[in-house]
């Protein structure tokens, strides 16, 4: 049975007091390695840490948040195109494209572990995509422009793909090493 995204909103907000959670930049090994499947058993911890991860999005600013990022090499993303005023959380555990267009797109794409490098990717237009929210219903939704390529863009997250793979190595090596001479600066 497929069930609505879950949008409760009690994700928005970090309400504990705990630490802010520091997004990883390369070469940090976890933003390479193929997250695992999430377990039922693992929701209930997944559930305490969603409003930190929602904070450092939502603080960054990002549209998207997937948890390698934040050193957690487990299946689950965070999406929320939505304006400051009027919040759209979606929680995707074990997402999966499970269609896809073969029209493509081309959209200019950022990513926080890549801060301030910008490129221009092309993807399938539309997708169809599966998994499971917080309360263990398996959803499915098509989605279409920048939130299609925002959850494309996390599953490859789940992959240990950067957004900066989808480029020539030219432009890619470019890019990193620009990043990594602007991250020694700091
Ligand atoms: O995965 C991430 O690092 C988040 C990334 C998601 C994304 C953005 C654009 C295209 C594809 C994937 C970001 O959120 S980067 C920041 C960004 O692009 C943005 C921030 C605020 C408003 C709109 C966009
Ligand atoms: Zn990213």
């Amino acid at each position: 049975m497929t069930h609505a995204a879950n949008t409760d909103l009690s994700f928005s907000a970090a309400s504990d007091g705990a630490a802010p959670l520091h997004i990883l930049t390369p070469p940090h090994p976890v933003l390479r390695q193929k997250a695992r499947l999430v377990k039922p058993e693992d929701v209930a911890e997944i559930r305490k840490i969603l409003p930190n991860m929602f904070s450092a999005m939502y603080q960054a600013p990002g549209i998207g948040l997937a948890a390698p990022q934040v050193g957690l090499s487990q299946r689950f993303i965070l999406v929320d195109l939505g304006e400051k005023d009027a919040r759209d959380p979606i929680v995707m555990i074990n997402p999966e494209v499970i269609a896809e267009t073969e029209d493509m797109a081309v959209r200019e794409e950022g990513c926080l572990s890549l801060p301030n490098q910008y490129a221009e990717v092309v993807r399938p237009e539309k997708i169809r995509v599966r998994w499971n929210n917080v309360n263990g219903d398996v959803v499915e939704r098509e989605a279409e422009g920048l939130l299609a390529t925002c959850i494309q863009h996390e599953i490859d997250h789940l992959e240990g793909v950067l957004f900066v793979d989808h480029l020539s190595a030219l432009r890619r090596n470019m890019i990193l090493r620009r990043l990594a001479k602007e991250l020694k600066r700091k």
